[in-house]
């Protein structure tokens, strides 16, 4: 039976809703409503199909994954060749394209469209009456592929163009791209399903696209973005090319919301300087910007070189990605005893910079990567972000070669290297005792939150472990004024104020003591806690990772932590000399948490009190048992605001958080 003809009508409203909105979501980034209501549209339209089938049109939204995958490619001719671009690497070789084009033209002052150069794979797509009906790859420039069915499943593309002014025969051309975010998340999703990963997003968008099952192409998370127009038949366009792009943007079509029209030599160079500082904050991957005589009419004068029109040029930026050769896999050890192995690579200029190292970050990523020592890789250097190894190109692996592994042992001191369960670092369990980690350590062992050694700085801490005058923390203390005074820049005055301050170090507290010997995953909050939960510092030692579970807000990781570093018999020796040397503190009351006044609450300290500091203000409110936190979210109970509290008082008034004055919290303390 033909389907009624409400039932019709209601099946091209849908299709024409769905499209309206599909258009604001992937072209405009400006959805008008929820997902949940597209989604409701979508299976509206899909129950009308599939009772009259005969509603199926070929540009139906449902329509847009093709059933069976293909067996090949067929090849496609393409009406007008698909051009390439010439490449300029300097602001002198953009002058030089700008001078030729006012030599030919015989004009001083030419009008370019700039536009970023995305790093995608570009295709041609066809669109007859304002029906798409062939999507293909670029190939060769002449013949490409046609890949129809996987461009269909791209939402920014649309299965018709919107409006009806466009030519009887519109070619669209551009780049088929992943999004930064995209690309992680699916390698995230190949990662959990131990698949492989794809190395770029320039690859994953090529691997997709190329992908001979049009279901799986309709996994990814693929974009388009138009750059131009091919074969026009039968219409008019503009006579610029950043006024086309924007009809074609009309039309339904992504463009690049970067595109701007500039003058000169000076407006392209301007327009590159600006796009390489927001290079890493777009969403996609750019390699470059392209610069285009805008008049179509100046264009047709300065005509082609070879493959490539004389009137572009792609003015590229530093590559991000270089191959190299691994020479060596060092294992570094970082200030928390964390080991990091990094890839000794022969030297590559990449990202703007000589690169002779990458990390490798942990055993897993090694594992995952397989990086060995020989292989060659893909070095990526993105912005300012450190280099890393992003993949092996496993055709020039040299034969003989080893899978690398982190060593059992501190490649520094030689003590035991642990890998806590669930995180991917392995850790020395060295602790003081590694040198590796000693200047750090001693560093935080003097700062003003540990024992608040004054004078005690990062400089004179490099003298004294690089001259050998110390090799723990316990040595500190023995320390002479003759010795200090024998140091660069440390005068008779200074060795004397110095050694005081070491003396009066030694009366501390036993939260402090703790969160000084700098225990991996112990901070404050966590010292705090597990000197009012044991009260003295040997049942503390003695406790094994059960025990320290029992504290309040400390898990397995940090259990597991604790556990290990007492146990090693050199730590164990550190704090000994520490408390033989006269290191104390006062005896400290078994608190039960619970009992405590304020129990459960969760304070935030912002600006400047005027009767203490805001860390004495923290200790006060953590020993009456309350939490201090950071920063204000809907947990925060009470905000304490001093002089000038700035954008937490602001978010405090817009959560509704109670917020008490320097008097208020005074008298809280009192009571
Ligand atoms: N943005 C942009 N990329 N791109 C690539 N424009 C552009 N134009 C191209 C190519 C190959 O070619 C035309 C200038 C012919």
């Amino acid at each position: 039976m033909p389907a009624p003809k409400h039932l019709a009508q209601r099946a091209a409203k849908l299709r024409e809703q769905i499209n309206y909105h599909n258009h604001r979501y992937y072209v405009l980034d400006r959805p008008e409503i929820p997902d949940s209501e597209f989604d409701r549209l979508v299976r509206a339209l899909e129950a009308l199909e599939n009772q009259y089938p005969e509603l199926i049109t070929a540009d139906s939204p449902t329509q847009r994954v093709g059933g069976t995958p293909l067996p090949e490619f067929a090849q496609v001719r393409h009406t007008v060749p698909m051009l390439s671009l010439s490449n300029a690497f300097t602001d002198t070789e953009v002058s030089d394209f700008v001078r030729r084009i006012h030599e030919r033209l015989e004009l001083n002052e030419i009008e370019f469209c700039a536009e970023p150069k995305m790093d995608g794979l570009a295709v041609s797509l066809v669109y007859e009456r304002g029906l798409l009906v062939q999507g293909a790859t670029r190939g060769d420039g002449t013949t490409g592929e046609d890949v129809t069915q996987n461009i269909r499943t791209i939402h920014s593309i649309p299965l018709r163009l919107i409006g009806s002014d466009y030519p009887q025969v519109l070619e669209v051309r551009g780049e088929v791209v992943m999004t930064k975010r995209g690309f992680a998340e699916l390698n995230r999703r190949q990662q959990d399903k131990g698949e492989k990963l794809f190395v770029n997003p320039r690859n994953a968008a090529a691997g997709s696209l190329r992908q001979l099952d049009p279901r799986l192409t309709a996994l990814r998370p693929l974009e388009f973005m138009c750059y131009g127009v091919g074969n026009v038949e039968n219409g008019s366009l503009p006579d610029k090319h950043s006024d086309i792009l924007q009809r074609v943007q009309q039309w339904g079509v992504r463009v690049s919301a970067q595109l701007e029209v500039v003058q000169g030599l000076e407006g392209c160079l301007d327009y590159y300087r600006r796009m390489a500082t927001k290079r890493a904050s777009l969403p996609f991957d750019i390699d470059g910007v392209v610069y285009k005589v805008n008049r179509l009419a100046q264009q047709e004068q300065m005509g082609f070189v070879a493959k490539a029109p004389r009137w572009a040029v792609a003015h590229k930026f530093p590559a991000q990605e270089e191959m190299t050769r691994v020479l060596a896999i060092d294992v570094q050890v970082g200030r928390t005893g964390t080991l990091t192995p990094v890839a000794r690579l022969e030297p590559v200029f990449v990202g703007g910079v000589t690169v002779t190292n990458a990390t490798l970050h942990n055993q897993d990523e090694i594992e995952r990567k397989d990086v060995r020592v020989g292989d060659t890789v893909i070095v990526r250097r993105a912005g300012d972000v450190i280099p890393e190894v992003v993949g092996v190109v496993l055709s020039k692996r040299p034969a003989h070669t080893e899978t690398f592994h982190i060593p059992a042992r501190c490649p520094v001191c030689g003590s035991e290297v642990q890998r806590v369960e669930g995180e991917s670092a392995a850790r020395c369990t060295g602790g003081l005792y590694c040198s590796a980690q000693r200047k750090e350590a001693f560093r935080h062992f003097a700062s003003r939150r540990a024992l608040d050694i004054e004078g005690l700085g990062e400089k004179l801490v490099d003298q004294l472990v690089e001259k050998k005058q110390v090799s723990t923390v316990a040595d500190i203390f023995a320390l002479t004024q003759q010795q200090l005074v024998e140091l660069e820049r440390m005068g008779p005055k200074s060795a004397a104020n110095l050694i005081e301050a070491i003396e009066k170090s030694k009366a501390t507290t036993l939260p402090r003591f703790l969160y000084a010997l700098g225990i991996a995953n112990v901070g404050e909050a966590t010292a705090l806690a597990l000197a009012q939960h044991f009260g003295n510092l040997d049942d503390l030692m003695s406790a094994d990772e059960e025990k320290f579970q029992q504290v309040e807000d400390i898990g397995p990781v940090v259990a597991r932590s604790l556990h290990t570093f007492f146990q090693q018999q050199h730590n164990r020796e550190v704090i000994q000399k520490l408390v033989q040397a006269g290191v104390s503190w006062p005896a400290m009351e078994k608190r039960i948490v619970e009992t405590l006044p304020l129990a459960g609450k969760t304070f935030v300290i912002t600006g400047t009190l005027s009767s203490m500091s805001r860390d004495d203000a923290k200790a006060r409110l953590q020993a009456l048992g309350a939490k201090v936190s950071g920063s204000v979210s809907q947990k925060t109970d009470y905000l304490v605001a001093g002089a000038d509290p700035g954008s937490k008082h602001d978010k405090a008034l817009e959560l509704g958080v109670a917020i008490l004055d320097e008097a208020a919290l005074q008298k809280l303390i009192a009571s």
